[in-house]
């Protein structure tokens, strides 16, 4: 099946590439066929996912697949949420996590609770779509720790690994993630072909 992976984020369009492997797709990027993803007004990564694959496809004529996830801490009442890649409207991966480190400057240990979600979405011209989540719990550290992943990683520790994202290899951290969940529920429901 030839599947357009319709995202503009460079880090999730690796662990989609990584991830959608074992499924032998012939995958297409933003770059194959440049257009502009519509404005995310949703209020759920559900919706929004919805929303990005619906259209790509439809721009496309092949099936498309798109991601909507962020981070919800919850000391700060589900914040950043589906707001996550502009939260405080700032503009790059290191100003998003310093001024989340200053919203959580009174918050200690535990209480830095925090969990990521993946939604993806597999729209087919024909309207018809699929949805797959994964979910992620870990904490936000007080200082960013790894230089691998993209966005929020190195502030996300996973305890029962002992690191954070931006500590892990790719494998790894789609062991733990709430990205790496979604595929493999994806990759479950595609084992013998399409599902009805
Ligand atoms: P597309 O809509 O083009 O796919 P985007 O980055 O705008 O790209 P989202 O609206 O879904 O995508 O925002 C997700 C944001 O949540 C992303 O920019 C990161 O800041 C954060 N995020 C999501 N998954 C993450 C992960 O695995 N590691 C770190 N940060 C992540």
């Amino acid at each position: 099946m030839r599947v357009l992976v319709a995202t503009s984020n460079a880090g999730k369009f690796k662990e989609l590439r990584e991830g959608l492997a074992p499924l032998g797709w012939q995958l297409f990027s933003l770059l194959d066929y440049p257009f502009k993803l519509p404005h995310e007004d949703g209020s759920t990564f559900e919706d929004n996912a919805m929303l990005k694959a619906a259209f790509a496809t439809k721009q496309v004529g092949i099936p498309a697949l798109a991601d909507d996830s962020g981070l919800e801490v919850e000391a700060l009442q589900g914040e950043p949420g589906v707001y996550s890649a502009r939260y405080g409207g700032k503009s790059s991966d290191t100003e998003r996590n310093l001024y989340l480190l200053d919203r959580l400057r009174h918050v200690k240990g535990e209480e830095r609770r925090a969990k990521f979600v993946a939604v993806l979405v597999l729209a087919y011209p024909d309207g018809h779509l699929e949805a797959y989540r994964g979910e992620a719990h870990g904490l936000i550290l007080e200082a960013p720790r790894g230089e691998g992943g993209f966005g929020y990683d190195p502030l996300f520790y996973v305890p029962e690994a002992g690191k954070t994202f931006a500590e892990m290899s790719l494998e790894e951290k789609a062991h733990y993630s709430h990205r790496g969940k979604a595929l493999r529920a994806l990759l479950e429901a595609h084992r013998n072909g399409p599902p009805p």
